[in-house]
């Protein structure tokens, strides 16, 4: 026997069908929505917003775009450096797996945790070597057992990918650091006045900040659209042409709840890969503005040194190597001088 249906009819029952469903599915979406409407006069509940960016997840792939959320693995990790005990400062250098001299200057400069007032931590973050991998994995597995200062997750250590190692050392903030008071996320190349910072911006004496977010900041700033320039964003990646007011990558400062609604936030929208921009969008997206910091006191640019200038400054940038050592030897040896 044969089943004929005349493709008219066929089609009649599939229009059907379709105007059936897509009522039901407006009827949804009216529902929810009204119950949303409801919950918030009625019960004065705050219904969680959606980012406003909408660059929702699920994630999104482009050759220019950090690939996150991801779940990176860390390789070399430090899950009991803050253990019993409750550090003012977390120090999250930012350097290139090769660069242990830079690591060593830190070390026996303003990174060495033992000469502060305060609790201090500083530690090295690092993804995956890409010059001599096998060689330098070992050489980083060696150094990190001597100085247990070494954070490491299986991405790609390359410069497009410097968002995800700020988000690596928010992370474990977040997951193995969450007694600390603050964070200072710093280059390599700077000079850093940790005693300037503590005491006369952070003040161990006073309740821990909330919602503290501060350095150099940078405002009126977009992506450059042009594919001649090495900070290249298309527009697939971030198709915003501003972006929000951020504080500028070589280092800023942040109280520790900070840490955990950053790492939150950045599971729900594109990752740029300008780590200091894509700070800033994630303070916009949490409805929290960077804090202006007084005046001078973060340098992003070069300034002779002078030690009563460098007493009243947070940091200065483009100090590395033997120039650094000789700057700290001075200004250290000369710290109670007054001014
Ligand atoms: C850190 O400072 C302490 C105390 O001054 C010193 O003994 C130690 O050698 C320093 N560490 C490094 C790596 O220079
Ligand atoms: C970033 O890291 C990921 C994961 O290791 C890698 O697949 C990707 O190629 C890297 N991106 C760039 C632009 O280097
Ligand atoms: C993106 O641009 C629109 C207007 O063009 C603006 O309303 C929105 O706030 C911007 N988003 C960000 C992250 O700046
Ligand atoms: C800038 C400055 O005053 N530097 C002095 C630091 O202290 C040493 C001696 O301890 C002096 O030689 C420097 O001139």
């Amino acid at each position: 026997m044969n089943i004929r249906i005349c493709p008219g009819k066929l089609l009649i029952l599939l229009l059907l069908i379709f105007i059936f469903f897509s009522a039901y599915l407006f009827h949804r979406e009216r529902n929810i929505e009204l119950l949303k409407k409801w919950i918030q006069d009625y019960v004065n509940v705050q219904v969680p917003q959606k980012p406003v960016n909408n660059l929702t997840y699920p994630a999104f792939k482009h050759p220019l775009a950090p690939p996150y959320p991801f779940p990176y693995q860390f390789v070399i990790n430090l899950p009991n450096k803050c253990k019993d005990r409750k550090p003012f400062l977390v120090i999250m250098v930012l350097g290139e797996c090769h660069d242990l001299q830079s690591r060593q200057t830190i070390r026996e400069t303003w990174g060495n945790e033992s000469i502060y007032d305060v609790d201090v931590v500083t530690i090295f973050l690092l993804g995956l070597p890409r010059v001599a991998p096998d060689q330098t994995q070992l050489m980083l597995k060696e150094e990190s057992m001597v100085f247990g200062d070494i954070i490491q997750q299986d991405f790609m250590d390359t410069y497009y990918n410097l968002t995800l190692k700020t988000l690596m050392g928010i992370e474990w903030v977040t997951k193995f650091c969450p007694s600390t008071s603050y964070v200072m996320k710093i280059d390599n190349d700077m000079f850093l006045n940790v005693d300037y910072l503590v005491h006369q911006l952070l003040y161990p004496e006073y309740p821990i900040r909330e919602n503290f977010f501060t350095g150099a900041l940078v405002t009126n700033t977009g992506p450059i659209r042009s594919r001649a320039y090495k900070w290249y964003v298309p527009e697939e990646v971030y198709p915003n042409n501003t972006y929000p007011p951020y504080c500028a990558g070589p280092g800023y400062v942040f109280s520790v709840d900070m840490a955990k609604k950053i790492y939150d936030v950045a599971q729900e929208i594109r990752v740029i890969p300008m780590e200091d921009a894509f700070m800033g969008i994630c303070l916009y997206e949490l409805r929290i503005p960077p804090t202006p910091p007084p005046r001078g006191i973060f340098n992003g640019f070069k300034a002779e040194y002078n030690l009563c200038r460098f007493k009243k400054v947070v940091m200065v940038h483009h100090y590395a190597g033997e120039e650094l050592r000789t700057v700290w030897a001075d200004f250290w040896a000369n710290k109670s001088q007054k001014c």
